[in-house]
C-alpha cells in the first residue's frame, strides 16, 4: 500500500490529547467546534466571487435575504458556534470594541477564545488569500463570566493557537504545544485531513516580506536590514526574494513552509506598527516558536509582552530563527 495513513483533524486532536494524562477532552471539543465554524466560513468565502450574481455585501441576495459583509459573517459564525458549548467563559474578537460575554442562558467553561475572524479581508474582492486566526487561554478567574483579565494574558500563556488560510486550498494549521500541524480541507467530504505533520520552519530562509511602500517612514535599522538582504553575497545566498501578499496569514504561512522573515515594523507614523498583539501577533508567534522560529517586537519576544489593552498593536518581526536574529542586530544598531 503506497498511501500514507489518513488522519482527520478530529482524530489528530484526540491522539494528541491522549498523550496528556488527566485530559478531560473538553479542550478537544473547543477545537472541534472551531473547525465547524471554519468550514462554514470557508463555504461563504469560496462563494465571494459570485457576489455580482448572488448580491454584494450590504445588498439583498436573490432570495431577498440581506447579504452580510464576509468579515461580519465570519465573526458571527465563530461566536454562534462557540457561545453555547459550555467550554468558554469569554471571547474577544478583532471586530469588537470590548470583550464578548457568553450569553446568560449558557454554561460557562474554563477556556478563553480570541480571534481575528477574517484577516486581510480587504483582499477578498481580488480573490487573494485571506485567513482566520485564533488563540486559546485557560481562564484565570474562578467562575461565572470571564473578565478582561482572562483575556489580557501574555502570549506565553496560550494553550493553543492556529489559523486557517483560504488559499488555492483551505488549510488549518494549529498547535497545542506539541509542534505545529497542518490540515488541508477536502471539500468533497468536508473534513480537514492531516497533510503537514510537525512543521518546522527552516533555520534560515531566502524570503523577506514587508510593505516596502512604508520605506520613508522606517527607522534606520529597518532600512539598513532590508538593504542588506537586497545586496548580493554568494556566501549568504543574498539577495533575498521579496514576497508580500498583504494578508498576514498567507504571508506567514508561506514563510513558515519555505523559511524567511515577515516584518511589520513600527515607523515614524505609528511607533507600534499596524498588527494587533492579541489577535494576530501572539497566535502567530506561538506557532512560529513551536515550529522552531522566533517572533519579536524589536525589543523582546512577542510572547513576553504584557498586554494592557484589548486592541493594542506591536511591531512584528517573525520567521526563521537566524533571519530574526540578524534583523534584531540591525534594529539594535539603528
Ligand atoms: P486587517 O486586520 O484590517 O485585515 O489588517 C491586517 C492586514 C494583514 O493581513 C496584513 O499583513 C496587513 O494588514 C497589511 O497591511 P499593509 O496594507 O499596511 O501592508
Ligand atoms: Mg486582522
Amino acid at each position: 500500500m503506497g498511501q500514507s495513513k489518513i488522519v482527520t483533524l478530529e482524530r489528530h486532536i484526540i491522539e494528541i490529547e491522549r498523550r496528556h494524562p488527566g485530559a478531560t477532552g473538553n479542550f478537544s471539543n473547543v477545537l472541534r467546534d472551531l473547525s465547524l465554524a471554519f468550514k462554514i466560513i470557508w463555504r461563504e468565502v469560496s462563494k465571494a466571487g459570485l457576489v455580482n450574481i448572488l448580491g454584494a455585501a450590504g445588498t439583498q441576495n436573490v432570495s431577498g435575504d440581506s447579504v452580510k459583509k464576509l468579515d461580519v459573517f465570519a465573526d458571527e459564525t465563530i461566536f454562534k458556534t462557540m457561545d453555547h458549548s459550555g467550554h468558554l467563559c469569554v471571547m474577544a474578537s478583532e471586530e469588537h470594541e470590548s470583550i464578548i460575554a457568553i450569553p446568560d442562558q449558557y454554561p460557562k467553561g474554563k477556556y478563553v477564545l480570541l480571534y481575528d475572524p477574517l484577516d486581510g479581508s480587504g483582499n477578498i474582492d481580488a480573490n487573494v488569500s485571506i485567513g482566520t486566526i485564533f488563540s486559546v487561554y485557560r481562564r484565570i478567574s474562578h467562575q461565572g463570566n470571564g473578565t478582561i483579565e482572562d483575556i489580557l494574558q501574555p502570549g506565553y500563556k496560550q494553550i493553543a493557537a492556529g489559523y486557517v488560510v483560504f488559499g488555492s486550498s483551505t488549510m488549518l494549521v494549529y498547535s497545542t504545544g506539541d509542534g505545529v500541524h497542518g490540515f488541508t480541507l477536502d471539500p468533497s467530504i468536508g473534513e480537514f485531513l492531516l497533510s503537514h505533520e510537525d512543521i518546522k520552519i527552516p533555520k534560515r530562509g531566502k524570503i523577506y516580506s514587508v510593505n516596502e511602500g512604508n520605506y520613508k517612514w522606517w527607522d534606520n535599522g529597518v532600512k539598513r536590514y532590508i538593504k542588506h538582504l537586497q545586496e548580493e553575497d554568494a556566501a549568504t545566498s543574498r539577495p533575498y526574494a521579496s514576497r508580500y501578499i498583504g494578508s498576514l496569514v498567507a504571508d506567514f504561512h508561506r514563510n513558515l513552509l519555505y523559511g524567511g522573515i515577515y516584518l511589520y515594523p513600527g515607523d515614524a507614523r505609528n511607533r507600534n506598527g499596524k498588527l494587533r498583539l492579541m489577535y494576530e501577533n501572539n497566535p502567530l508567534a506561538y506557532l512560529c516558536e513551536q515550529a522552531g522560529g522566533r517572533a519579536i517586537n524589536g525589543e523582546k519576544r512577542i510572547l513576553d509582552v504584557i498586554p494592557t489593552e484589548l486592541h493594542q498593536r506591536t511591531p512584528l518581526f517573525i520567521g526563521s530563527e537566524e533571519d530574526v536574529t540578524l534583523c534584531e542586530k540591525f534594529l539594535r544598531e539603528g
